[in-house]
């Protein structure tokens, strides 16, 4: 008699961002199978783990192993599990996802990976897309990236507190507008909209804001990007370093929820 086991698979999802892994219980993972998984992730930016089974401790459990599950200032964790937010449908004009961003990113420590394990799905809809940053930087001429070379952008959390309604101090940084990935040693485009990226270091908004717009809407061009159609089971993860992400709030007042897990990264540089 013999007994298949099922191994590791990784695919392409689209030539740009994103692979698929198959072949894996991430909530049994072995070593070996974890580190290939580790290189797929920082390569191709984004994984997709189909048919998972993992409950809210196997989520954390797996989690941990990436590194120190972060828990982000503003936001509300599941109770009982410290370290799980709840992303849920707040309608579409509350949804605070609905625009490209890497998560958190107004934080001096940006969360590194983002976890999102879906837990019910609208009907239809509700997708959610990556574009990959490593492409965006690299599409730039000699001429922008020597310009953009040592800037850096101020990061505000203020959308967020308006969205969270909080009300101590909105945190608030500066980033490197190109950083270089610790893992990979490639340089990804690393801005956001005008509400996260108001400007420049030592420009005026109104300096800034042409340039800014610029390379935030070069960014996820169609041919950088993935377009994920949720299914029962799916698990996705996420680099912020050289990724981007958009949620598509296109279901209305269907119920949507993910458990989400983000890893604690370190200072961009
Ligand atoms: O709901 C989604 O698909 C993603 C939402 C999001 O941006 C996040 O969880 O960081
Ligand atoms: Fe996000």
């Amino acid at each position: 008699m013999t007994t298949e086991i099922a191994s590791l698979v990784i695919t392409p999802l689209t030539t740009a961002v994103g692979s698929a892994v198959r072949g894996v219980d991430l909530a049994t993972l072995s070593d070996p199978d974890f580190e290939k998984i580790r290189s797929a992730l920082f390569n191709r930016c984004m994984l997709v783990f189909p048919d998972q089974a993992l409950d809210d401790a196997s989520l954390l459990k797996f989690a941990g192993r990436w590194g120190e599950i972060m828990v982000t200032p503003m936001l509300t964790y599941l109770e009982g599990y410290p370290g799980i937010l709840r992303v849920r449908n707040r309608g579409k004009d509350n949804t605070p996802t609905e625009y490209w961003h890497a998560d958190s990113p107004y934080l001096e420590r940006p969360p590194a990976l983002s976890i999102l394990a879906a837990r019910e799905l609208p009907t239809t809809g509700g997708d959610t897309m990556w574009c990959n940053q490593y492409l965006a930087y690299d599409a730039l001429s000699d001429g922008m990236k020597s310009f953009l070379d040592g800037k850096r952008v101020k990061y505000s959390g203020a959308k967020m507190a308006k969205r969270t309604g909080h009300d101590g101090e909105v945190p608030y940084t500066y980033h490197p507008a190109v950083r270089t990935h610790p893992e990979t040693g490639r340089k990804a485009l690393f801005i956001g909209n005008e509400e996260l990226t108001p400007s420049f270091e030592g420009m005026t908004e109104e300096e800034s804001r042409p340039l800014l717009d610029f390379l935030y809407q070069q960014s996820p061009n169609p041919d950088r990007m993935y377009r994920h159609q949720w299914r029962p089971g799916d698990v996705v993860m996420w680099d912020n370093r050289c990724a981007m992400h958009y949620a598509v709030h296109d279901y209305g007042e269907e119920p949507r929820f993910m458990h989400r897990v983000t890893i604690a990264g370190e200072r961009p540089f």
